[in-house]
């Protein structure tokens, strides 16, 4: 059988794209760095339908892009758009060698860009295609930062004067130079040097701050607003297990990625000594790198995004299977995420029937220039809108004036010199 033919090929309609339209016959790897890095993929169809892709992936992007380019792109050409589902168990299981965030950052970008293709071709947006809305927006938290506690407890009420309903917050350390999530004068993007920055962390110090900055919070802002913090995978699990105990009288939403959850039993030592909300898996890119974690019921959110974890369609089937243990999706949007899985993201979000909250953190005006797209924020939450697809354009001629500039994370090491987790 060719790749693009099915038996019922021909009774397709055209409405929907007949097989002969639907013919990929084009893709195309974009990398551009308007303020920070975005891979993108283009797929083009024989009647001219485009979609997009993110395949960013923050500091290994040019591993993604040749992945795609040399491995993934000659696949693609000829074959069926429509075929989503077959294209994905395509890539990952017809690879052999399965999962990983590069393999699944790419895999991602195709099945974003085909369902794009497949709700330009039927005149839908995403959320209609995956069952309809579930909600008007979706409720997301912004970044609120400072380098002592005043100073963040300041941030947290500029995002509340905008309409935030919920605010993560990080204040600098005492003894600590660079503390995790405190922003430079250019605001918080960590990928920031063409070798990692070396940053020192002190646990200790951290331990003791942390509750403080809470009940600082809770005391300028009241007990409405919703209040997230990143522990950025920095602690043992009994001193994640300490953190969220003395965090409990300040009621969180979220205590995100306490400890590192390579090991998902790790969990159950927090789980059984603290009521603190728990999210974890925004460097997770497969149903089973948190399966242990939602089917024991060790977290409240699962974190993991579309971008990094295959697309929607293996997002999809993680978040079903998290509703079945109650556990609801929070998913990854940080600027390194282009508003290509923004804009995806927000339709799964609006769909999603075990929805938690959305992640946003403000792309810079040069990256919302190259990526224009239709979801906006209103009143606390980002709201889609109806353009056909994901919504979200790329505008190429724009892309093409900022070329790739080499940036990684930074890295951490305890004071003795040891690595530590960044
Ligand atoms: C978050 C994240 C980011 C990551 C970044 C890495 O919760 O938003 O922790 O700040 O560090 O996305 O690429
Ligand atoms: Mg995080």
């Amino acid at each position: 059988m060719s790749k693009q033919t099915g038996k019922n090929a021909a009774s397709e309609t055209a409405t929907h794209g007949s097989v002969r339209d639907r013919e990929i016959v084009d893709a195309k790897v974009i990398v551009t760095c308007p303020g920070r890095n975005f891979v993108t993929l283009k797929i083009t169809t024989r009647s001219g339908v485009t979609g997009l892709g993110d395949a960013t992936l923050n500091g290994r992007e040019l591993a993604v892009a040749s992945y795609l380019q040399d491995h993934l792109v000659p696949n693609l050409i000829g074959r069926d758009a429509g075929r989503i589902e077959d294209i994905f168990q395509f890539f990952y299981r017809g690879a052999y060698w399965r999962r990983g965030p590069v393999t699944m950052s790419a895999i991602a970008a195709v099945d974003v860009a085909l369902w794009d293709i497949l709700g330009k071709m039927a005149g839908l947006p995403i959320y209609r295609l995956l069952g309809g809305r579930s909600r008007e927006g979706a409720l997301v938290y912004g970044h609120a930062n400072g380098r002592d506690i005043a100073e963040a407890s300041d941030a947290v009420g500029r995002f509340i004067e905008q309409g935030f309903l919920a605010v993560r917050a990080q204040c600098g350390v005492p003894g600590v130079k660079k503390a995790y999530g405190v922003s430079s004068a250019r605001g918080y993007e960590p990928a920031e040097s063409e070798l990692p920055a070396e940053t020192v962390w002190n646990t200790p110090r951290y331990l003791e701050v942390a509750p403080k900055l809470f009940e600082r919070l809770r005391k300028d802002h009241g007990n409405h607003v919703e209040l997230l913090h990143d522990v950025h995978h920095r602690l043992s699990p009994i001193e994640a297990a300490r953190l969220a105990k003395s965090l409990e009288p300040y009621r969180l939403f979220w205590l995100e990625d306490a400890t590192p959850a390579e090991n998902q039993h790790s969990f159950e030592l927090i789980r059984q000594h603290s009521v603190t909300p728990l999210a974890v898996g925004e460097v997770f890119n497969s149903i089973w790198d948190c399966k242990h974690l939602i089917e024991n019921q060790l977290i409240d959110y699962i974190r993991t995004t579309i971008v990094h974890g295959g697309g929607i369609s293996h997002i999809r089937r993680l978040a079903d299977f998290a509703a079945l243990h109650q556990v609801r999706t929070g998913f990854h949007g940080a600027t390194d995420l282009s508003p290509v899985t923004m804009g995806a993201a927000l339709h799964f979000d609006t769909w999603a029937p075990n929805f938690g909250i959305q992640e946003y953190m403000f792309h810079t005006g040069e990256t919302d220039a190259v990526f224009p797209h239709d979801y906006e924020f209103r009143d606390g939450r980002l709201h889609v809108g109806d353009t056909p697809g994901h919504g979200v354009a790329l505008d190429e001629k724009l892309a093409k004036k900022y070329p790739y500039s080499p940036k990684q994370l930074p890295i951490a090491r305890l004071q003795d010199g040891s690595m530590w987790d960044w």
